[in-house]
């Protein structure tokens, strides 16, 4: 059995969410997703995710294609996850090229290309933007 891993914060849960879920799991037989946590976010981006990690792990495990989900602490305990997990294959998006590769000791390294056009930050500025 092929143990598909990969990693995000999934907030404003959106098309390109599912794609790359989908794109994820058919590499393998299961997938096992980090979500990152709300500590994670503020101190990587200096704020909140819209909706709080609970609601973001409720909603990514529900997608049929995920098997497990657990919650992303540290972005440094990432080769403890693959292991931890059993990784077999880490899966990010294309933004990440190049960021991952020293893993590749512990799990095979691909990188899928993002969904166009879409992202929770061109949702909330298109939200932002509404009068109606
Ligand atoms: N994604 C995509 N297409 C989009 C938007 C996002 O394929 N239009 C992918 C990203 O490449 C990523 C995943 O969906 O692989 C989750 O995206 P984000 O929530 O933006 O994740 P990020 O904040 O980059 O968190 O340990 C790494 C971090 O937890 C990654």
């Amino acid at each position: 059995m092929v143990r598909v891993i990969t990693f995000g914060t999934f907030d404003v849960f959106h098309v390109g969410h599912v794609n790359i879920l989908e794109r994820a799991r058919e590499l393998g037989d299961y997938l096992i997703v980090g979500v990152s946590s709300d500590a994670l976010n503020y101190s990587k981006k200096g704020r909140y995710p819209v909706f709080n990690e609970e609601q973001r792990i409720r909603m990514v495990g529900a997608i049929h294609c995920v098997n497990e989900v657990f919650l992303e602490e540290s972005l440094e305990r990432k080769g403890e996850y693959l292991q931890q997990y059993k990784a077999d294959i880490l899966v990010m998006g294309d933004d990440w090229r190049g960021k991952f590769d020293h893993f590749n000791t512990y799990a095979k390294v691909v990188y899928l290309p993002r969904t166009q056009g879409i992202s929770t930050t061109e949702i909330i500025e298109t939200i932002k933007k509404r009068n109606v």
